[in-house]
């Protein structure tokens, strides 16, 4: 599996509906606890394994994919946040360029520091052009990444922005709130942007219910990331509603 992330994306994308990634921030809480969260996603139909975060304090991020590979077999992919950083214990990388901003360390500089690393470890790296989207206030990937994201309402910006990205090459384009949103990305955009653009399409940020889930991807998202409202609220019960929400 661990060259072939890309097909399994696509597939999954076909074969349901949409895919389930939960989002694990290794800064929230100690590498066995997030092992054991891990493990009641995959057991509660989460199709993929997200570990990144915006800060990455505690510095147990390899540790952290290590054990969660150790407890699940759905893939676990590397959501590096805004500064790029790969484990060797991952099955592939989020290789991301964040396309909304103009600041240029953002858009090529961390990726070419990243990309020895990658190369190094045979890490399987998923071109993903990275959208950050105006949510009601501050979140953190705005503040560290200081770049202003795309307004919510300016549904042309959000297209051209994702038109450019597939013809840049990108594989998979991530339309994201930032973690804790207060608005996740509204329906209208994803609408807008589906209709320019053929590559699959990840949604996150501040969506808190499996219903705001299911309206993202009856509105075209194909992959949609849960993280705050599952480590919040860690139960089964959620976790299997936003499957169910997202799947069928
Ligand atoms: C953040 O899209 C992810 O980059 C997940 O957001 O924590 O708000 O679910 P939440």
């Amino acid at each position: 599996m661990k060259d072939n992330m890309l097909q399994f994306l696509y597939s999954l994308k076909s074969e349901k509906k949409a895919g389930f990634f939960c989002l694990i921030d290794p800064d929230k809480q100690e590498p066995v606890e997030s092992a054991k969260l891990a493990e009641k996603c995959q057991i509660n139909g989460v199709d993929v394994i997200l570990v990144g975060g915006s800060l990455m304090i505690k510095d147990n991020f390899d540790e952290t994919v290590r054990i969660i590979k150790e407890k699940v077999s759905v893939p676990v992919l590397v959501f590096p946040g805004i500064f790029n950083f790969v484990s060797p214990y991952a099955d592939a990388i989020l290789f991301l360029s964040m396309m909304s901003s103009r600041n240029p360390q953002l858009l090529i500089g961390e990726q070419v520091r990243t990309a020895p690393l990658i190369k190094k470890y045979r890490v399987e790296a998923i071109p993903t052009g990275y959208f950050l989207i105006e949510s009601g206030s501050l979140t953190s990937v705005q503040f560290m990444s200081n770049s202003l994201p795309i307004p919510r309402t300016k549904y042309d910006i959000a297209a051209s922005h994702a038109l450019a990205a597939q013809y840049l090459g990108m594989k998979v384009i991530f339309f994201d709130a930032g973690s804790g949103a207060k608005q996740s990305v509204p329906t209208e955009m994803i609408k807008k942007v589906k209709e320019n653009i053929s590559i699959p399409m990840i949604i996150g940020g501040g969506i808190r219910t499996p219903e705001e889930a299911r309206e993202k991807v009856s509105a075209g998202a194909d992959f949609i990331v849960i993280g705050t409202a599952i480590e919040k609220n860690n139960q089964t019960d959620l976790i299997k509603e936003f499957a169910d929400a997202i799947h069928s």
